[in-house]
This record gives C-alpha cells, sequence and structure tokens, in this order.
C-alpha cells in the first residue's frame, strides 16, 4: 500500500520521514546532521565561517548530498522506497540558491556521478544566503524607499522588508557580483530547489514560501512587478512562476528510480518553508491553535483567520499550505543560545532540564539575561550582545542553575511580547522541534504562557508535514483523516501552567522589556 516521503532540508540537518497512510504510522524517520556527516563542508553548524557576523552562507551542494545521503540511509534500512507514491517536504526559508543553466536543461542526471558533481557545474554563486544572513540593511532600506515606505512593503508581501528575505539578499547579489549576476538564469529558495533535483526539471516556488521574499504579492499570488523592479532587473526572467502548494510539479526523474529503487511516476509535490510545512505536520492548519517550534530558530506561528501584519515590524506572514495564510514570529537566538549555555557550564540536556525544574524558581530570583549570543532577527539585532543582569555569581557566569533557567525564560518572555499581535490569546499551544521533549523547556514556556503546552508524537514536524501534503496532494485524503492518523498531541507529555507564577513573570517580562529598550537604544 502507498507510502509517501516527506524531506526537510533545514539549518543543521536534512531528515526524512515515511508514512503509511493505511496503517497510520510512521515507518522510517532518519536525519543527516551536516556538521556530522559531511565534515568537509567545514559548516558544523549548517554554514560556513565568515569573518563578518553579518554574513552566513551555506554551501548548497551540502544540500545534494545530504538528499543523497539521506535516501541511501532510508533504502539501506530496508524501507522499500518503490512503494512510495508522492514526495513532499521543505527547506529552511529564504536561503538563495542560483544557477547559471536552468534545471529544466540539466536535469536528467546521469548515473555516471554523483549529484553534487553535476549540480557544480550548475552554479552561478557558489554559496547560497542563509535566513541567519542580517547583511542587507542598505539593500531593505532601498527596497522600502522605492515602494514608497516599509508599510507599502508589509501591505503587499506581508512583511516589511526584512533583511533574511530571498528579494533583499538578491539585490545585495546584484550589487555586489555583478558577473555572477549577469550569468545567474535560474533562482531558486531552498525548498523548489531540492524539488527540482527530484523532479530533475525546474520546480516553481509554492506561495508559502514564495511569501517569505518580499516579492510576492499576497492578495494575487503573483509576483509584485513593484517588488520586483525595486530588487533587480530583469529578475521576472530568472523566476518561475509561482505554484499553489498542493501542485505536482513532476514526477521523479530516472536518476534516483535506478540508484534507490523509486516507482517510475512517484509524484512529486511542491516543497514549501519548514514552517508553513510544520503548521501542517502539528496539524494546526485551521485558526485556533498556536505552534511554538524550538529549532536552530525557534519561531512562534499561527494559521491566520484574518490578515494582518505585526505593528512593531518584525512579524511576517506566509502562506498556509493547507489555504490562507500564517503569522510568524521568528527568534535566531534559539537552540543555538541554549546549546552556548549548556556548553558553558558542561550541562547535559537532562541536567539543563533539571537545573530549571529542581533547582530555580518562576522569575529567577530576579537574575536575567538578554540571551543574544548571535544577531538577533526580533527584535532587530545587528551584533551578538548577551547581557547579564542579576545577583552577582550569575553576573559573573558561575551559577550554571540561574543560566540554564535565564537563557530559557527571557526566550519564553521574548515570544510573549513579539508574539502579541498574532491575535487570540493562547490556552493551548502545540510544542515542535528538536527540544520540545526538554521538561524544563516546557515548564518555562507554560508558566510564562499560562497555557498547556502540548508535545507530538513526532518530533520533526516540518518532515511530516512533507510527508502529508504529499499524501493530501497525491492521494486526495482530508486533512482532517490525516491529522487524527499522524497527528495525535502526547497528552500524556502535557505541561499545564502553575497559577502562582504568574506574578512572577509580569515583573520580570517588566524587567525584561526594559532592559531590551535600553539595548536597542
Ligand atoms: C522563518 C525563519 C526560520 C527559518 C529556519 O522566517 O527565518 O525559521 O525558516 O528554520
Amino acid at each position: 500500500m502507498p507510502l509517501h516521503l516527506g524531506l526537510d532540508s533545514s539549518t543543521q540537518s536534512l531528515s526524512a520521514l515515511v508514512i503509511d497512510t493505511d496503517t497510520g504510522k510512521v515507518v522510517a524517520d532518519r536525519s543527516v546532521n551536516f556538521g556530522v556527516r559531511l565534515p568537509h563542508y567545514r559548516s558544523p553548524n549548517g554554514f560556513l565561517a565568515n569573518s563578518d557576523a553579518a554574513i552566513k552562507h551555506a554551501d548548497p551542494l551540502m544540500w545534494v548530498e545530504a538528499l543523497e545521503l539521506v535516501l541511501e540511509d532510508l533504502r539501506d534500512s530496508g524501507v522499500d522506497l518503490g512503494r512510495v507514491a508522492g514526495i513532499s517536504g521543505a527547506g529552511q526559508q529564504h536561503g538563495s540558491v542560483y544557477l547559471a543553466k536552468s534545471v529544466d536543461a540539466a536535469g536528467g542526471w546521469s548515473l555516471a556521478a554523483p549529484l553534487y558533481e553535476q549540480v557544480s557545474p550548475l552554479l552561478s554563486r557558489k554559496t547560497a544566503p542563509i535566513w541567519m544572513d542580517s547583511s542587507t540593511s542598505a539593500e531593505c532600506a532601498e527596497i522600502a524607499a522605492a515602494l514608497g515606505g516599509d508599510e507599502r512593503v508589509a501591505a503587499i508581501t506581508g512583511s516589511r522588508a526584512t533583511l533574511r528575505f530571498t528579494g533583499p539578499q538578491i539585490r545585495r547579489f546584484f550589487k555586489t557580483s555583478p558577473a555572477e549576476w549577469g550569468k545567474t538564469v535560474e533562482i531558486h529558495l531552498v525548498s523548489s530547489f531540492v524539488a527540482s533535483l527530484l523532479a530533475g526539471r525546474s520546480a516553481g516556488i509554492d506561495l508559502g514560501d514564495g511569501a517569505g521574499m518580499n516579492l510576492l504579492d499576497l492578495a494575487t499570488g503573483t509576483w509584485s512587478q513593484a517588488l520586483l523592479d525595486a530588487t533587480a532587473p530583469g529578475l521576472r526572467d530568472k523566476l518561475k512562476t509561482p505554484v499553489p502548494s498542493p501542485t505536482v510539479v513532476g514526477e521523479i526523474t530516472g536518476y534516483f528510480v535506478k540508484k534507490y529503487g523509486f516507482a517510475k511516476g512517484t509524484k512529486i509535490v511542491a516543497f514549501t518553508g519548514d514552517n508553513p510545512s510544520s503548521l501542517i505536520g502539528m496539524g494546526a492548519s485551521k485558526p485556533g491553535t498556536a505552534v511554538i517550534s524550538l529549532g536552530t530558530s525557534d519561531t512562534v506561528f499561527a494559521a491566520m483567520a484574518s490578515q494582518r501584519t505585526d505593528p512593531r515590524g518584525y512579524g511576517s506572514v506566509f502562506g498556509n499550505p493547507a489555504g490562507g495564510f500564517m503569522s510568524l514570529a521568528c527568534f535566531s537566538n534559539g537552540s543555538l543560545a541554549r546549546e552556548e549555555i549548556a556548553k558553558r557550564f558542561g550541562l547535559s540536556w537532562d541536567a539543563f532540564a533539571s537545573a530549571i525544574v529542581d533547582k530555580t524558581k518562576p522569575g529567577n530570583g530576579g537574575n536575567l539575561l538578554l540571551p543574544y549570543f548571535v544577531p538577533e532577527i526580533t527584535p532587530r539585532l545587528l551584533k551578538p550582545e548577551p547581557r547579564w543582569f542579576g545577583r552577582e555569581a550569575f553576573v559573573a557566569g558561575k551559577d550554571a542553575a540561574a543560566a540554564a533557567r535565564a537563557v530559557v525564560e527571557a526566550q519564553a518572555l521574548s515570544m510573549r511580547l513579539h508574539s502579541d499581535w498574532i491575535g487570540e490569546k493562547m490556552h493551548t499551544v502545540l510544542v515542535t522541534g528538536g527540544a520540545s521533549r526538554n521538561r524544563g523547556l516546557l515548564r518555562v514556556l507554560a508558566d510564562v504562557f499560562q497555557a498547556t503546552i502540548i508535545p507530538l508524537s513526532v518530533a520533526n514536524s516540518s518532515a511530516l508535514g512533507g510527508a502529508l501534503r504529499a499524501a493530501q496532494a497525491v492521494e486526495g485524503t482530508a486533512w482532517d483523516d490525516l491529522y487524527a492518523r499522524f497527528c495525535p498531541p502526547e497528552h500524556a507529555l502535557a505541561v499545564t501552567p502553575v497559577a502562582g507564577a504568574q506574578a512572577a513573570y509580569q515583573e520580570l517580562g517588566v524587567a525584561f522589556e526594559a532592559k531590551l529598550k535600553e539595548l536597542l537604544r
């Protein structure tokens, strides 16, 4: 009976998840960590070192190699890829790949060489800017000015001109590398790039991920001519027409049939961004349920009942792959900030959780950390600037337990503050991502949001979203059927708020906002 494969090409790894729609089971779940399995790309955290902290690029060939590795892992672990009827997936949002030859012209991949060797000569730009890049302040200002102000950009595209978004990144490339720009004939997002590799032909960017480019007119679902003109000359010709998320963009190309045993005719459904994909994988595509995703970036998102934009200018509106829109607030100091504290104090993840739950209390005795170890998206901070306030030992970096609680409390308070524009009070919040099983994090989130926090049985909701989207598009199964079978919340792991914590977080929230204002001044 049919299987469906979901892929997630995220910041630090490429994951694959296979579902069986007859049995309602996940039959395989594999992941290739770039730093561990592909050390020759010198990208332990998924991006290349750069002396300029604002520049964050990755080698797209690393994603190509990872795709082959994860398919090898699936095949070698006995998954019958010949039973896969549909493939879809997701990519980290905003990242872009630049080609000197369209995949349409080059994609008859040969079995004589690995795929990355065949993709390498196609690249007009050796590296891909990713979502962590913050080097485009000038370009954002230019785009906003050309449109008559940031409000206008937000009214058309759902977001102000935003550093990490693809349009400003494209403009910077056009300005700084005219020769390579001149050679570029096709631009992809990470999502449409991976879909194109599998289909052996150029796949369109879907409306979910396309909304993260500052180029898409959300009202019409087409590229906005005004934004194209403000970004770079001739850009329209380098972008395929955007496609609705459930579009079948092609069938798997012969290379993958012969090498991995896929069946001829296996459908490739448009890939989307990792957050829109998670919205599906969490079963949260109808308004009313908020999601917190704890990954390299932390994100708070929800399907939208009515379209609105963030008055502070940090949040975004993306396409909901099940139709309509979703709101999102993104925090770049997610797992990187938590890992920094764990590493600095030699804490295992168990010890990190225990420090929070067993050794410290809500409000952390007034200790407060502004956890900005890398440039921050929300609020916008162009330089890493961690700041410690409170007791002497804490400020001197000698209190491991307080530090563990402090990083998580500040992250949760920032999420609460910066997601208020999303509307509706959050009574129940679904949580996903690598850190979503850490009881310390769940405890703090429940107490700060005063909401019940519920993890999902599948941690990788973005890859699951890909598999569900493939099943929906290929078999025509209703979302509710798929959600009932594959997205049951783990009620046994739900964490309910302690009412007594409310006052502590009222007070700490005020202190956090005040210190943040000082830092931003
Ligand atoms: C969302 C964002 C990140 C990336 C990486 O706008 O920039 O969440 O999608 O996961």
